[in-house]
């Protein structure tokens, strides 16, 4: 059987040097190819050890470090499904991750080993390894003695490397399901047409959690063994700090905005750049036009989502338009109406997509799953796209009722049943509003119940009770408490009014 570990395929492009510099950072030690490939051995060997067998998944929450990269690497060559959980996660929201994967391992951070391990003793979880931010905790202690050298697992395309939770329209979060082949296709694919080379050095400020900072830059930067600056959390002066030594950056729009509010963001700070990319939210016309003018680099634009990897993007020769998301990557894609009848060029309607990139499906959700393929394969993404007479495609809108915040994607059905179990709610309807910094803010209206708790029902304690057990991105940066919610004749909330009431007082 051909192996198509997608460590393998990094493997194979290691530089014949391996003393070649992986990783380094203002905050981190320096870490060559060598010692890469040796410490996710031990890590392999290690886990496997642990009594997790390939094909079982390992639950990692864990803040960013050399160490959680190499850790997942470690996955990849033992055969193990990585499932990478955000940060700020709350232990509610892990309870259901847990529960939902029934991983074999998990590996969290020492902080949170308490709360963890009882989830994790209720979800048949193994073992809980710890790994902290400076890189250290049994997961480290327990992989030191074991070998530097270990054969790969043997893995065919189509066996799981990865599962990222994405929340859905219906509240519940569901498991992509990705490949190897899914990620080694859309790795080679933006390697190819972002023109990677051996001399590049990536300057890395994403989280490494979720697709953008794990699959699209890492994987870009290992298949040419480049150099990765690492910085462990995104910070705007760091990152200009550290661009006179780097060629490519990538970032969530937000990064651009804060970016550019430096006044040490200039032509000559980007002079080694070659390359800018922008995704994972509409990057905003004026941010892109600002940061050509102050720095004369044209931001790449991108889309994507967790289920496909990257999808489109503009051109790296030709010219990269404002507000597009470019051209096809290597999928087939076609916009259809919610019926699935195709449109012509110029219509609005959704995008639908084919290929080698797109997911296997949903954890353990056949329905899910077969509700998001149409009949002849095509996933339907629920952004709605034109195709416009130049051929650039735009995301002009979402089908799916989603906030995206700074690159975080907030569903509101998850917000709303969450506040609608509040005591003193009788409901809520949670909206975006345009925010500067992260794009879209999260917004909440909360209507009182007619009981003793609904008389004493604040913002403060809607917004301190949802603080306490959901991640910090999605808290509402607004409450309102509001005698009723605006519906149609249907009865359905006209959540349009509420955006517009939030605009209008923002
Ligand atoms: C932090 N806060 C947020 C967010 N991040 N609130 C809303 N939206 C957010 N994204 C909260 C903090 O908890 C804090 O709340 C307050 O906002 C201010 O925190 P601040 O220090 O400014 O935040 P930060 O730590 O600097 O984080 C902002 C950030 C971060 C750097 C923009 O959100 C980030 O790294 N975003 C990138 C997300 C990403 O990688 N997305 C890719 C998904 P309080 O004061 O109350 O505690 S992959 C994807 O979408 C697809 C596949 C694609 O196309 O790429
Ligand atoms: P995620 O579930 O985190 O993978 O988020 C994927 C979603 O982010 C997509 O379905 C889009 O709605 C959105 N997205 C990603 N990139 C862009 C972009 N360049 N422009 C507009 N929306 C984007």
């Amino acid at each position: 059987m051909p192996d198509k570990n997608l460590y393998s395929l990094f493997e194979s492009r290691f530089p014949d040097d391996m003393t070649q510099t992986a990783f380094e950072g203002p905050d981190i030690a320096r870490y060559s190819y060598a010692d890469v490939h040796a410490a996710s051995a031990r890590i392999a060997y290690f886990l496997l050890q642990q009594g997790a067998l390939p094909g079982d998944r390992v639950a990692v929450q864990v803040g960013k470090s050399v160490e959680a990269v190499i850790l997942y690497l470690g996955c990849l060559r033992a055969g193990l499904v990585y499932l990478p959980l955000n940060t700020a996660y709350k232990a509610a929201e892990i309870e259901y991750f847990l529960t939902d994967a029934s991983p074999a391992l998990v590996v969290c951070d020492p902080a949170s080993l308490e709360s963890i391990r009882d989830i994790a003793a209720t979800a048949g979880v193994k073992e809980v390894l710890t790994l902290d931010e400076a890189g250290k905790g049994s997961l480290m202690t327990g992989a030191v003695s074991f070998p530097g050298h270990f054969d790969t697992v043997v893995r065919t395309g189509d066996d799981l490397a990865a599962i990222l939770y994405t929340s859905g329209t219906t509240g519940r979060s569901k498991g992509a399901m990705l490949t190897h082949n899914n990620l080694a296709s859309n790795a080679l694919s933006l390697h190819r047409a972002w023109h990677f080379e051996a001399d590049d050095v990536l300057l890395h400020a994403l989280p490494i959690f979720h697709v953008h900072g794990l699959f699209v830059a890492l994987h870009c930067a290992f298949l040419n063994a480049n150099k990765v600056i690492f910085l462990t959390r995104f910070d705007a002066k760091a990152v200009i700090e550290n661009l006179p030594k780097a060629t490519v950056f990538m970032g969530v729009p937000t990064f651009y905005v804060r970016l550019l509010a430096e006044a040490t963001l200039t032509k000559d700070a980007c002079r080694t750049m070659r390359l800018f990319t922008a995704g994972s939210a509409p990057l905003l016309e004026e941010t892109f036009n600002a940061f050509s003018a102050r720095t004369g680099h044209v931001i790449l634009e991108r889309y994507g989502m967790t289920e496909a990897g990257m999808i489109t993007t503009n051109p790296y020769d030709g010219e990269r338009k404002a507000g597009t998301v470019g051209f096809p990557l290597d999928n087939d894609v076609r916009i259809a109406d919610e019926d699935g009848r195709i449109l012509a060029d110029g219509e609005i309607g959704i995008l639908e997509i084919k290929g080698p990139n797109v997911f296997k499906g949903y954890w353990q959700m056949p329905e899910k799953t077969a509700a998001e393929f149409r009949p002849d394969g095509y996933f339907i993404t629920g952004d709605m796209t034109q195709k416009g007479e130049d051929g650039y495609y735009r995301i002009v809108g979402r089908a799916k009722d989603l906030i995206i915040s700074g690159g975080y994607n907030v569903y509101p059905k998850e917000i709303e049943s969450f506040i609608d179990d509040m005591p003193g709610v009788a409901e809520s309807a949670v909206v975006g509003r345009p925010d500067p910094d992260f794009g879209e803010a999260v917004v909440a209206f909360v209507v009182a119940a007619d009981d003793d708790a609904g008389a004493t029902l604040t913002a403060e304690t809607v917004t301190a009770y949802i603080k306490e057990k959901l991640a910090n991105f999605k808290v509402p940066k607004q409450v309102y408490i509001v005698e009723d919610l605006p519906r149609n004749t249907m009865g359905k909330v006209q959540k349009k009014l509420l955006r517009d009431r939030a605009l209008a007082d923002a």
